[in-house]
């Protein structure tokens, strides 16, 4: 059967079975009981005779045709303006409430040959890490569990390397990783430079739920912050991990010295991608001294950068968890409300991020709560959008005449 008949199948299956009905229709089951599929593609499927969205005067489509121009516009907007658009869309296609809760570790820190120009792991900077052996399958998996009895549900783990390349005993104890921390119920990532597509391949095989892989900037602005690997490259891997089914997590930083058309340029990237990725972390600078990134003298990027930058990424690419992720230290609970207002609907959690501190667990446990956020399950999809239930969100959809799939489904 054809794909677009199948989805439409599936989808009115899914739908009867939760008593939901999308245009209009009024709930008849508890809201926290109606979740869509965890896998993405899935759930991608289930909405693609969906053309467009309406809500408070706001339109939205899920588009992979964006021209940096019409982001540019987007970014630009009066504050108070792009503000209101991206709390909207948010609204449209998540539940505002849920935000989720990931653990990162460093499993191989420091002694990395890459040149980032922000980067604390580094050999090329002198800086206040010291090199450690790629930790034991044990004592990961141990830290896995921590996390998950405080509350995270995606576990990150990190390798200061290029790329995978042939590390074949280190690749064997990451699969076992992946396996052990996926068996524990958590979402299992992992970031370790770049991957070939039979490695992305072993790593799908093992349970791993999504690969992080980032830009970081505009393919313009690239070649001052990282030299020792090209922009294509970083392509070729978010590609091997798509193609093995991976979901794909790439996003950048700000404060990197790069101009805001760098970041609508990154924005560019990613909203164009074939497929946009399930995940795009923003990171604001954490200046480490010792780096050049760190040691410039630039003012620091401030909370309507990257609420600017977290807003105009929830709308162009609207299906996308879009993470405030490194930084947050230096912000304000006032101003990472700004943040989650723009879209943002998760956090790194835990006292450590890599190598940097991050917010301790008690104050994020006391934010969260004052601002009536609820953590999001893991391998459970989003909710679906309180709009969509309630119809306060208008799903206009291209509606396939008998003839076209008689014909496609032929
Ligand atoms: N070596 C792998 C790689 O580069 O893909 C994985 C680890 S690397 C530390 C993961 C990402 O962390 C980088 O791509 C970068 O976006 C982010 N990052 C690293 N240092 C950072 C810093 N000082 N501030 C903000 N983000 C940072
Ligand atoms: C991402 O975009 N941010 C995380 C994760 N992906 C791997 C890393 C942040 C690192 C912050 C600096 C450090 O702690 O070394
Ligand atoms: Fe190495 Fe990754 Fe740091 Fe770049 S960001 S220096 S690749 S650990």
């Amino acid at each position: 059967m054809n794909m677009l008949v199948r989805s439409t199948v599936a989808k009115r299956r899914l739908l009867s079975s939760m008593s939901v009905k999308i245009d209009g229709w009024r709930p008849t089951m508890d809201l926290e009981e109606i979740r869509l599929p965890n896998d993405v593609n899935e759930r991608n499927n289930l909405y693609m005779d969906e053309e467009k969205r309406l809500m408070g005067g706001i339109e939205c489509r899920v588009r992979n045709d964006w021209s940096r121009k019409e982001i540019s516009q987007i970014y630009n907007l009066p504050f108070h303006e792009l503000m209101y658009k991206a709390t909207t869309v948010h609204r449209m296609y998540w539940d505002p409430s849920e935000v989720q809760q990931c653990t990162l570790l460093s499993i191989k820190t420091g002694g990395c040959t890459e040149d980032c120009s922000y980067c604390s792991q580094s050999i090329r900077h002198k800086t206040f890490v010291k090199p450690t052996p790629t930790m034991k399958v044990q004592e990961v998996l141990k830290a896995a569990r921590l996390a998950k009895e405080s509350g995270s549900t995606r576990f990150c783990m990190g390798a200061a390397w290029r790329e995978l390349g042939n590390k074949k005993n280190a690749f064997g104890h990451i699969l076992e990783m992946v396996k052990g921390v996926n068996e524990l119920g958590l979402e299992a990532c992992c970031t370790l430079g770049m991957v070939n597509s039979d490695q992305a391949r072993q790593l799908k095989e093992a349970g791993l739920t999504a690969y992080n892989h980032n830009l970081d900037t505009s393919p313009e602005y690239y070649p001052k912050v990282i030299t020792t690997r090209s922009y294509q490259d970083r392509l070729d891997t978010l590609a091997n991990v798509r193609e093995a089914g991976i979901s794909v997590c790439c996003g950048g930083i700000l404060g990197l010295g790069e101009d805001s058309e760098d970041r609508v340029g990154l924005l560019h990237v990613l909203a164009t991608l074939p497929d946009h990725p399930e995940s795009v972390p923003i990171n604001a600078l954490v200046s480490v001294a010792g780096t050049p990134s760190g040691d410039r003298e630039d003012d620091e990027i401030d909370a309507f950068d990257m609420a600017r930058m977290i807003g105009t990424a929830r709308i162009v690419m609207p299906r996308t968890m879009v993470r405030l992720s490194a930084g947050r230290k230096n912000f304000s609970e006032t101003e990472q409300f700004l943040m989650f207002q723009a879209g943002a609907n998760s956090i790194f959690y835990g006292d450590k991020l890599l190598t940097t501190e991050n917010p301790k667990e008690d104050s994020d446990r006391r934010m969260m709560q004052k601002f009536g956020f609820k953590p999001k399950p893991a391998f459970r999809g989003p909710l679906l959008a309180p709009t969509e239930i309630t119809g306060d969100v208008v799903i206009s959809r291209v509606t396939v005449s008998r003839d076209i799939n008689e014909k496609v489904a032929a």
